[in-house]
């Protein structure tokens, strides 16, 4: 080569690789799968926030979500108690078919197989990174679980490569987070002893030491003490590594940002499930008189701040525009759910569950009809959606929007009707409560006709057992007034027919 040849070789050699530069990077950008963020409230009802109607409480984070998203009015958890929703929307099978998806007391093992697909496992063999910070509530190790040591089966044999979690509710015992499988703060000169059948000697309980109470309990929540709160089961020991109940939201929203900063190079997965508003509620002193409704009020105040900081650090990140993020909660909501703490006398004219029937508990529709809220700046255009959808679904929702073939046993790919761009939704979807079933087909539901009492008086909610079977239309009655079983004949027996076949019975 001569020289004037050299040049012209070396032009070339810098256009391609420039080119293939560009191109990449271009690619890259474009073809970078979204993060994917479930924020997930506990016992937060289809009333509750402000874009669904709630006047009492300031939700303004979730507002803009459900404002500059998609807020669904037709969205749904599994099921009207909390591990059953929680085994539904990570597993994508419904929790009816699993007996020991019932709520578990803290000491509980494992309920998920894990050999079974879960959400993070689908998406960690699509090359995400994977973190659950917050409520797990699912179980955890294979029988007797020593507290003082690696706990052998959870989160992370479930495809979280990362955890934060309280193993069962913030009313139950053992009172630790627990990271990674090993409590935090464990101290091996004092270690941690839990039952749920008997007490310790000597520790004090809710039940004998009223005179220790900060809270007292109303229903159940009366044995062993932590902070002043009697809580569900006995626990002796791991003083350092009690939490603070005040300080729990700020600490899990610590680790959840911290989580996005860490893995913002990579596409994530980030399961962020709010302890608010389940009892006992504990809102930080910043937020206690936030609202007019006492303790549970100012949590969903609470919860609605650590919303908008999670938001303000994606946005500060340069993340916002590619995470899809879906808000939702795993039951309908309680008042009285076992402890004084003024929900009840001090909710005045505010509707936690909207116009919708029943509560936490109920197999009436605020059950299991929740907030549900999908939003992706950019990507997706705000509207209103009256489209059926479950917590179900996300699993085969986020495999198809990233690529990825694996499907679960009962959810469907609504990947168009979360993004808004599909006409149809869910065509029929059953729903539990505490072991009974429904059905929702259209816009119509049937519940069957149950024994049992009608109403909990414990935390006075109608728990929709009927003593015939219920027949309701959803669009002109979502208050489930009018039982049209009798003058719906063929209806009712379609529905029937449905229910048989999807409940394999
Ligand atoms: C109930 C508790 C209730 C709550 C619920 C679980 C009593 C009397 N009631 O058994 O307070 O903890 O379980 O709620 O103990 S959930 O949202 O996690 O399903
Ligand atoms: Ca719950």
């Amino acid at each position: 080569m001569n020289s004037k040849q050299k040049t012209f070789a070396w032009i070339a050699i810098l256009l391609i690789l420039t080119g293939c530069a560009t191109s990449s990077s271009v690619k890259t950008k474009s073809d970078k799968k979204p993060n994917i963020i479930v924020i997930y409230l506990d016992d937060l009802g289809f009333g509750d926030i402000g874009a669904y109607g709630a006047k009492a409480i300031k939700t303004t984070n979730m507002d803009m979500l459900a404002n500059e998203g998609i807020k669904f009015t037709n969205g749904y958890a599994t099921s009207a108690t909390c591990t059953p929703s929680r085994y539904g929307l990570l597993t994508g099978v419904y929790p009816w078919r699993n007996n020991d998806a019932k709520i578990l007391p803290g000491s509980a093992p494992l309920i998920i197989d894990t050999a079974q697909m879960t959400i993070p496992k689908m998406l960690k063999g699509a090359g995400y990174r994977t973190a659950i910070v917050g409520k797990w509530h699912l179980g955890l190790g294979s029988g007797e679980t020593d507290w003082n040591k690696k706990i052998d089966l959870g989160t992370n044999e479930l495809g979280f490569d990362e955890s934060y979690i309280l193993a069962a509710t913030q009313d139950r015992v053992p009172t630790v987070y627990i990271k990674n499988g090993v409590v935090e703060n464990l101290d091996p000169s004092d270690p941690i002893k839990v039952s749920y059948e008997k007490n310790f000697d000597g520790q004090p309980t809710g039940k004998d030491n009223p005179e220790l109470l900060k809270m007292k309990w109303h229903h159940g929540h009366n044995n062993s003490i932590v902070n002043g709160i009697p809580r569900i089961g006995f626990m002796k020991g791991g003083e350092k590594a009690k939490w603070i109940d005040e300080e729990m939201a700020d600490n899990f929203l610590g680790k959840a940002q911290a989580y996005v900063k860490e893995n913002k190079e990579h596409p994530f997965f980030l399961y962020y499930a709010l302890q608010q508003p389940h009892v006992p509620r504990t809102p930080n002193p910043r937020f206690v008189g936030a609202t007019n409704l006492g303790p549970r009020g100012d949590a969903i105040a609470e919860a609605d701040w650590c919303i908008g900081q999670l938001i303000e650090t994606l946005k500060t990140e340069g993340l916002l525009e590619n995470t899809l993020i879906v808000l939702s909660s795993d039951n309908g909501p309680v008042l009285n759910d076992g402890y004084f703490d003024d929900a009840d006398t001090k909710n005045g004219n505010h509707t936690p569950a909207g116009v919708l029937r029943g509560g936490k508990y109920s197999l009436y529709d605020a059950g299991t009809h929740v907030p549900f809220i999908t939003y992706w700046k950019g990507k997706i255009t705000p509207k209103t959606s009256d489209l059926l959808v479950c917590q179900l679904d996300l699993l085969n929702s986020f495999a198809a929007l990233v690529g990825s073939d694996i499907k679960s046993q009962d959810g469907e790919d609504m990947s168009k009707v979360l993004l808004g761009t599909a006409k149809k939704g869910r065509e029929n979807l059953i729903l539990e409560a505490s072991s009974r079933t429904s059905l929702r087909q259209g816009d119509w539901v049937l519940i069957p006709a149950y024994d049992g009492p009608a109403l909990n008086k414990e935390v006075n909610i109608e728990l929709g057992n009927l003593k015939e079977d219920g027949l309701f239309n959803l669009k002109n009655d979502p208050s489930q007034i009018n039982n049209l079983a009798q003058s719906e004949p063929k209806k009712l027996s379609e529905m029937k027919t449905t229910f048989v076949k999807l409940r394999g019975e």
